[in-house]
């Protein structure tokens, strides 16, 4: 089944219209916070922040870009969901154990042994329309012989409606928006030893979405620059962190394309 839907995704993507150039041709590299973000902003945790004395590069660098959502897993062993550090949606505990209390990035992570379903925000963040978004998060996979649901907004039907993506048994990645023919993936397996920087951004550069996959800052060329087709709005709740095995920390959600510049800056502040 799972072979069958990469297969599937694989197929809709239209590589003759791939540009690598697109991505951030209109984007200043200066953070980009719209006015709702900025309005629904907790007082300390605005882009304009300061730096506390002893808060972690990576918490500096991620807050400048003014994430939707961010989970930082900073919670005790027996939490039963992820506080979410912008105030918006809080994620519950699906089921299982999600490994709460392990060694992170930046501060505490999840180490997770595979019983956890993951955590659920709730129906919200479809980036319906012709909207840029990024997902970030930092995970050391290991392969349980079938796909894990790094992020899951993906309603079962037919037509398949909504955006998927997810480390495959092999451990390479996979994102795919259903309804828009949205595609990127990666060849390498990510290493299961050590932390890796994953990132997913839906650009909309002339008129076109482009979706591109980050490793430790590197972007991947394997995307595509597609249609003009309005991306799906579902009931289907967002989930993270499905089926996940492995070690993770610091999932974050942002209403644009994060720029290159900026994506390098959160890898460095970060990295292991
Ligand atoms: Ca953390």
């Amino acid at each position: 089944m799972a072979a069958a839907l990469v297969l599937a995704a694989c197929s809709l993507v239209d590589l003759g219209g791939y540009s690598d150039g697109n991505l951030t041709a209109t984007d200043s590299g200066e953070p980009d916070v719209g006015a709702d973000a900025e309005a629904l902003a907790n007082e300390d945790a605005g882009p304009e922040a300061e730096a506390g004395p002893d808060e972690h590069p990576y918490v500096v660098a991620v807050r400048a870009d003014a994430p939707l959502s961010w989970y930082r897993f900073e919670e005790d062993s027996d939490a039963n969901a992820a506080r979410d550090e912008m105030g918006r949606h809080d994620a519950t505990l699906v089921g299982g154990s999600m490994g709460f209390g392990a060694k992170g990035i930046a501060g505490r992570g999840l180490a997770c042994d595979g019983t956890g379903r993951g955590f659920d925000v709730g129906d919200t963040y479809d980036f319906d329309g012709q909207v840029p978004f990024t997902l970030e998060l930092w995970i050391a996979p290991t392969s349980t012989g079938g796909d894990q649901h790094l992020f899951h907004k993906r309603k079962d039907g037919n037509p398949l409606l909504g955006y998927i993506l997810y480390a495959t048994p092999s451990n390479t990645l996979q994102f795919e928006s259903w309804g828009v023919s949205l595609t990127a993936w990666t060849t390498s397996p990510i290493p299961s030893s050590d932390f890796t920087h994953v990132v997913l951004t839906v650009a909309y550069a002339g008129g076109k979405g482009n979706a591109k996959l980050w490793i430790n800052a590197q972007p991947q060329p394997n995307g595509g620059f597609d249609n003009t087709a309005n991306a799906p709005n579902t009931d289907q709740p967002l989930q993270f962190l499905r089926r996940f095995k492995g070690a993770a920390d610091e999932v974050a959600i942002y209403d644009k394309a994060l720029t290159a510049t900026r994506i390098l800056e959160h890898y460095r502040a970060g990295k292991p």
